[in-house]
């Protein structure tokens, strides 16, 4: 089974309306050290492609909806992000794409590092070689993982 775990984030609504809090080590599994959003994505478009060799992320649709592929090499998984109070928490050796997105989505991710593309594999036979090389290393879950997706 594909490793990955998604939060379902507090919300603190009254008469005003909603407001949700992400703190590191808190409902962050991680001290976030970058965050980053992409929005206005184009129709029909996909992105991501690649997987990470050591990058911990959680990925929020703030705004509209979209739609996460993992794969580990062996097995995959597909997860739906549509609204902003669902966390995708994703780690290393997970290829990844973002596709689906609506038009109005506005994705947003937080990391546990500073953006480095010496982190990425960007070429999907050099990653099943990565597996290989490293062991068929699974991605790391240190965090607690839903009981639907131990
Ligand atoms: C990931 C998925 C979910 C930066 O300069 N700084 C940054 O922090 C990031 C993330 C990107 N960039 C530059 C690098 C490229 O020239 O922005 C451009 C687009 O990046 P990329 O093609 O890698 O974007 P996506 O949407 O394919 O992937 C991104 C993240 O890069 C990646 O880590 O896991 O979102």
């Amino acid at each position: 089974m594909v490793k990955y775990t998604t939060f379902e984030f507090e919300e603190h609504g009254d008469e005003r309306g909603i407001l949700i809090s992400l703190e590191e080590n808190r409902n962050i599994p991680f001290d976030i050290r970058r965050c980053y959003f992409m929005y206005n994505t184009q129709p029909g478009i996909s992105r991501g492609f690649h997987a990470h060799k050591t990058l911990r992320q959680v990925l929020v649709c703030v705004r509209g909806s979209c739609r996460i592929l993992l794969d580990d090499g062996k097995e995959k998984a597909s997860v739906l992000l549509d609204r902003p109070n669902k966390g995708l928490y994703i780690t290393s050796n997970l290829w990844r794409v973002m596709t689906d997105f609506s038009e109005d989505a506005v994705l947003m991710v937080l990391a546990d590092q500073l953006y480095d593309e010496s982190d990425y594999i960007r070429d999907y036979d050099a990653f099943l070689a990565y597996l290989r090389d490293n062991g068929e290393k699974k991605p790391d879950q240190e965090s607690i993982l839903p009981e639907e997706n131990k």
